[in-house]
């Protein structure tokens, strides 16, 4: 197993790193910026190194302050955790061209899949359901590009290959505006990304987001933990994620696990990673791969219980999965919040002193939060500042247990979000379940 490991996040991820580590007995290398001294699990840490400033640009996004804080602290691998250096391509080469372990995919599957043209290509080569599109990115040609929106049918959306997470896209609904819509998604792509592909797709109107939870090690062994929903969604920044998604079926859960799994094989995956869906009138259609860790993969642990960060570190230890695909079964159902220091009507991050912090309990509730009484929070990083993951044996029993969670949460000093998922979860439709992408931006009335 990996002597020591270098958790290259913050927040409650860094903390859910450090816990399994030392479940496994793993030491722990907290790197941090001079702004988060006092986070939790930089209290916790067998070993500490601040490796810069508060701007994340020189801190979290510091790749030879991170390789460096490895080589000084003897550590043998990085765990980049989300978000930040986490999907960096260039970064995983350099950790593992400098004798580390990555705690992640190959480098050559986060290219791969960073570039949305080429991994819609290799999904749909390895049997993965696509969106009707361009296959490819599109030319110069106006005709062309006319011909293949006439084809696909309109409406359209037009993507930038380096976009992905709902940056860099268009809809277009009629011929009249293609042409233009391709110029400007270009130039767009080009200032924000440096690269200025872009392809076609048929426009989904009303979809749902479910994605497929997939591990993979290095004995040729990959397995699909099933899929999350996570359509309940503001500015493409998920609110709320359940697992199972409500209304799918055991025969399409396996149905589309099955292809992630045999996609997996195909590109030599290897780590935890999720495929995403649009989910319309019944049918699956990939769009992107995350080739990270997530935010919401609590909601799977509990279904399942794979603890997912475990399996991450035996697999860049060289151990094979502690599971087979006949051990995965779906028990029950699981819900998470996500809690951000924000003004619940304004959205604005609401950073400072937590005065007082009171966490809930109970049967089937389950905490990540690096926050406790006396903590400041930061304003210069995600407010995020924890989730609540509950879970029961059926989806009425995991939402009466949030409410009841919800309610028993004190946080005072800084606003947070709380009541907004206190509102959600008196919706019928919310209990209902099976909400589209769309449906929490018109309930907020956007
Ligand atoms: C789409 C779509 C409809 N049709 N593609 C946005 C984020 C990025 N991951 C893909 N996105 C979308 N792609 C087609 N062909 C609608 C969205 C979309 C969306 C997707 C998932 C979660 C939230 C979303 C919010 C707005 C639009």
């Amino acid at each position: 197993m990996l002597d020591k490991v270098v958790i290259a996040n913050r927040g409650e991820i860094a903390l859910r790193i450090l816990r399994a580590c030392r479940e496994m007995g793993i030491k722990t290398v907290a790197v941090h910026s001079s702004a988060d001294n006092n986070l939790k699990h930089v209290l916790l840490a067998d070993e500490t190194v601040c490796i810069g400033p508060p701007a994340s640009a020189e801190s979290y996004l510091n790749m030879p302050a991170i390789i460096s804080a490895a080589e000084v602290t003897d550590a043998v691998a990085i765990h980049p955790g989300y978000g930040f250096l986490s999907e960096n391509a260039d970064f995983a080469e350099r950790v593992e061209s400098s004798g580390f372990v990555f705690i992640g995919p190959p480098p050559d599957c986060i290219r791969l899949m960073g570039d949305k043209v080429s991994a819609i290509r290799a999904m749909k080569s390895a049997g993965v359901p696509t969106v009707p599109g361009s296959d490819g990115p599109l030319g110069e040609s106006s005709d062309e590009n006319l011909r293949i929106a006439r084809q696909i049918g309109y409406p359209i959306i037009i993507k930038a290959a380096a976009g992905g997470g709902g940056r860099g896209m268009r809809v277009v609904h009629s011929e009249a505006s293609l042409t233009s819509a391709i110029t400007v998604t270009q130039a767009e792509a080009r200032a924000g990304f440096g690269d200025a592909t872009v392809y076609m797709e048929k426009f989904l109107d009303r979809p749902r987001h479910i994605e497929i939870q997939v591990l993979a090690d290095n004995h040729g062994n990959a397995i699909h933990l099933g899929e999350r929903d996570c359509s309940m969604q503001r500015r493409h920044q998920k609110v709320i994620e359940e697992a199972p998604a409500p209304g799918i079926t055991e025969d399409q859960r396996q149905t589309i696990g099955k292809r992630c799994v045999q996609a997996c094989i195909d590109i030599g995956y290897r780590s935890a990673g999720t495929f995403e869906f649009l989910y319309q009138d019944g049918e699956f259609y990939f769009i992107e791969m995350n080739t990270r860790l997530q935010v919401e993969h609590p909601v799977t642990e509990m279904i399942t219980s794979v603890d997912i960060v475990r399996e991450q570190l035996r697999i860049a230890s060289g151990e094979p999965l502690s599971v087979t695909q006949d051990d995965i079964e779906i028990r029950g159902h699981a819900i998470e919040c996500r809690i951000n220091a924000e003004d619940p009507k304004t959205f604005m991050p609401s950073p400072g002193l937590v005065q007082l912090w009171h966490a809930p309990g109970g049967p089937g509730v389950r905490m990540e939060s690096h926050i406790y009484s006396g903590y400041k929070v930061p304003p210069f990083y995600d407010s995020m500042i924890g989730k609540v993951i509950t879970h029961g044996n059926d989806r009425p029993t995991a939402i009466a247990r949030m409410r009841n969670a919800l309610s028993e949460i004190v946080i005072e000093g800084i606003k947070t979000n709380v009541p907004l998922h206190q509102e959600i979860f008196q919706h019928a439709a919310f209990q209902a379940g099976g909400t589209d992408i769309h449906y929490l931006e018109k309930r907020l009335g956007l």
